[in-house]
């Protein structure tokens, strides 16, 4: 029997944005990884997965021709492969899993400052430069706009300085790089972070269960990144306004304090930051000795 076929092969950004991100939030849930000398797989050392490096664009593909059985990749290339194989009469054999929280950006068209924007009937029988034909088209047929996208690999935003486009359509975060070569963001197309696919072709069981736990622990490591655990002592009486007070927590662990029958201990995870007003406020209302602690793990 081949066990490298009992491995889960995971696709992963090989050097980018996603790239560090994505290989922290394995090792979180667990994974210890050792790089192989070409740099081009990171073998899993404790449990059986094995990360492959590569070009992001290439993910989707990986993962749908089985190569990978998942993959980690941001959703604006995901919907792109997904939109092209469908222009194409076909279908991409993967589904999206997970959503990460890292990654963020948008997928929107951009014109120059002192071209006039009025809508998207402004783009009627104008040239956008993009590397996303794929949604560009989607979007246009959808806002029934006859309009020509004209690829291009990288470097999309001098496109209109170069007489090559009337509009630009690609990704933004902060906006600096538009801002940069005077351009104004007109309409949003796709919100995207980083998301987790699987293939379709079926896993066994073994494997699906090894994807099922790691899926459990990535919840579990997003859950507790701003999370809190907060203890505090408070008058009984308070404990309403208490539990009115503390941020995204559920039912909190309730202890008389010894000694004294008209005080308790309250402790509580939140599932969101504590910040200095909520302690304050916590403090008007009877609190004392308050103490916030980060989470570590956390298993629903
Ligand atoms: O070599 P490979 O093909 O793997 O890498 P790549 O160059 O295609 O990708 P990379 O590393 O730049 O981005 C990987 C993923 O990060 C993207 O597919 C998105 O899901 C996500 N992401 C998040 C971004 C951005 N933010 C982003 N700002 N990808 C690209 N940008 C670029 C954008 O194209 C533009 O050139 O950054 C510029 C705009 O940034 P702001 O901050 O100036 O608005
Ligand atoms: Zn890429």
């Amino acid at each position: 029997m081949d066990h490298s076929e009992q491995r889960i092969k995971i696709a992963v950004q090989k050097t980018g944005r996603l790239t560090n991100h994505s290989v922290d939030l394995l090792e979180r849930c667990g994974l210890k990884v050792t790089k192989s000398k070409d740099q081009l797989i990171c073998y899993g050392e404790n449990m059986p997965i094995d990360l492959l490096l590569v070009r992001d664009d290439d993910i989707p593909g990986l993962v749908s021709d089985d190569v990978c059985d998942l993959g980690i990749v941001g959703l604006n290339v995901v919907e792109e492969k997904r939109l092209q194989e469908e222009q194409k009469g076909s279908k991409g054999m993967f589904k999206q899993i997970f959503e990460l929280d890292f990654g963020h950006c948008r997928l929107s068209i951009a014109a120059p400052e002192n071209v006039p924007y009025d809508g998207p009937r402004s783009l009627e029988n104008t040239r956008i430069a993009t590397s996303y034909v794929g949604l560009l088209t989607d979007y246009l047929k959808k806002n029934d706009i006859n309009a020509e996208p004209v690829f291009f690999s990288g470097a999309v935003e001098i496109a209109p300085k170069l007489g090559r486009a009337d509009f630009i359509c690609d990704l933004v975060s902060s906006g600096g790089t538009l801002r940069a070569n005077g351009l104004t963001e007109v309409a949003e197309l796709l919100q995207s972070e980083a998301v987790v696919i699987q293939t379709l072709a079926p896993l066994g069981d073994a494997k699906q269960a090894l994807v099922d736990k790691i899926i459990q622990r990535l919840d579990g490591v997003l859950k507790v990144r701003d999370s809190k655990y907060i203890m505090l002592h408070a008058p009984r009486a308070a404990l309403a306004q208490i539990r009115e007070l503390l941020p995204g927590s559920e039912a909190p662990t309730v202890m008389p304090l010894e000694g004294s029958d008209d005080r308790i201990a309250i402790h509580a995870v939140c599932r969101e930051n504590v910040f200095w007003e909520t302690l304050e406020n916590l403090k008007a209302a009877g609190a004392s000795s308050l103490l916030v602690l980060p989470v570590e793990k956390m298993l629903a």
